[in-house]
């Protein structure tokens, strides 16, 4: 059949289809991904007033593309004590915040009960504030380092307070890929089997994809196809977000950005054969505010949050390093023609602004 009589159809698509859908024109992509979008959300965009806190940069692991762990390209290590961690959620917590998302690197130095004591801290001070924290490459590395297996990790993790799990660590599921950017971290098979067991806690989590370095089309496709299989199995997955690869500070030596139209595509096939995954996150931190904007036409729906803080993304070159103020960011989404949508953590609306 037809790609454009299988979109037409709304038959759910395979990997063939996936990579054909590259080649439709962007505004082909954008009319079938949009009328999706708007079959569940309609003009809605949501976002959550957040804060991100990256609480150490030194890392056992060596991933290729990253900028913002301690190495020979950027000698500041750091490790924030508990108290630093819970005088930035105090402060945060004033502006409004609802949810802290923490991603750290891979530190051997500071034992497994920094983590899970940090994680208890904030719940016990801010038991209103969702938890977002440990990607599966961090519970992989907590889990190997300490001997344990990935369920009693998860399970330390849900007596510690945490209340979901970011998407990060994905990466790119290839394995030769994988090997070639980011060899010796969690492999796909532990990265899916991580979020599978948390699923089957009946927890909430997402996933990232990082795209526009080395991988191609193809490897794309085959990423979603692996987390839609995943999430026929468990429904764990609140959303899927595509990473801008950032190229500064980092030994990957990719020298162009992904372009405007790449990005867009790939927002717009991820709605369409993520027929199962709820929302699609333009995250603006790797997009540009401006692009992720434009994303909301291309079948975004979530726009992340206001973050605050971000180190990670930052370090390698992208403008997000202090957030973006509540006031502007809801009047961006309103000026573009959407109406932005205060969600929590798990997507329950809080008010439309
Ligand atoms: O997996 C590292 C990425 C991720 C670079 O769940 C880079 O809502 C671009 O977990 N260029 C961690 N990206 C961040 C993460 C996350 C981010 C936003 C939202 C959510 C969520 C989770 O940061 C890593 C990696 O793919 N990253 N270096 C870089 N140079």
């Amino acid at each position: 059949m037809d790609i454009l009589d299988k979109l037409e159809s709304g038959q759910r698509l395979d990997f063939d289809d996936g990579v054909k859908l590259y080649d439709l024109d962007l505004f082909t992509l954008a009319r079938f991904a949009d009328k999706r979008r708007k079959e569940l959300y309609g003009k809605k965009t949501f976002f959550n007033i957040n804060r991100h806190i990256n609480p150490t940069n030194i890392c056992k692991d060596i991933c290729k593309f990253c900028a913002f762990s301690a190495n020979r390209k950027n000698p500041n290590p750091y490790t924030l004590s508990h108290d630093e961690v819970l005088s930035i959620v105090e402060d945060a917590s004033k502006r409004g915040i609802k949810e802290v998302h923490i991603v750290s690197a891979h530190n051997d130095k500071v034992g497994l009960e920094w983590y899970m004591d940090m994680f208890r801290k904030i719940k016990e001070r801010f038991p209103h504030i969702h938890i977002k924290a440990l990607t599966a490459a961090e519970v992989n590395f907590l889990a190997k380092e300490y001997g344990l297996s990935f369920e009693q990790m998860i399970d330390m993790m849900i007596e510690s307070g945490v209340d979901s799990m970011p998407g990060g660590g994905a990466e790119i599921f290839d394995e030769e890929v994988r090997d070639y950017i980011c060899k010796g971290k969690v492999s796909s098979d532990e990265w899916l089997q991580i979020h599978r067991l948390w699923h089957h806690k009946g927890r909430k989590s997402n996933a990232t994809m990082l795209f526009g370095h080395v991988e191609n089309r193809a490897h794309r496709i085959d990423h979603m196809l692996r987390l839609r299989a995943l999430q026929d199995e468990t429904g764990g997955f609140n959303c899927f977000i595509p990473l801008i690869y950032q190229k500064e500070n980092n030994y990957l030596n990719v020298k162009n950005f992904v372009t405007g139209q790449e990005y867009l595509k790939t927002i717009a096939i991820a709605r369409l054969i993520l027929d199962n995954i709820p929302h699609i996150k333009a995250y603006w931190a790797t997009s540009t505010l401006s692009l992720a904007l434009v994303a909301q036409e291309f079948g975004a729906d979530d726009l992340d949050g206001t973050i605050e803080r971000e180190a990670i993304q930052s370090a390698a070159g992208a403008p997000s390093r202090y957030g973006v103020a509540l006031d502007e960011f809801v009047a961006l989404i309103k000026d573009s023609g959407f109406v932005p949508v205060e969600r929590d953590s798990l997507y329950n609306e809080l008010r439309e602004w």
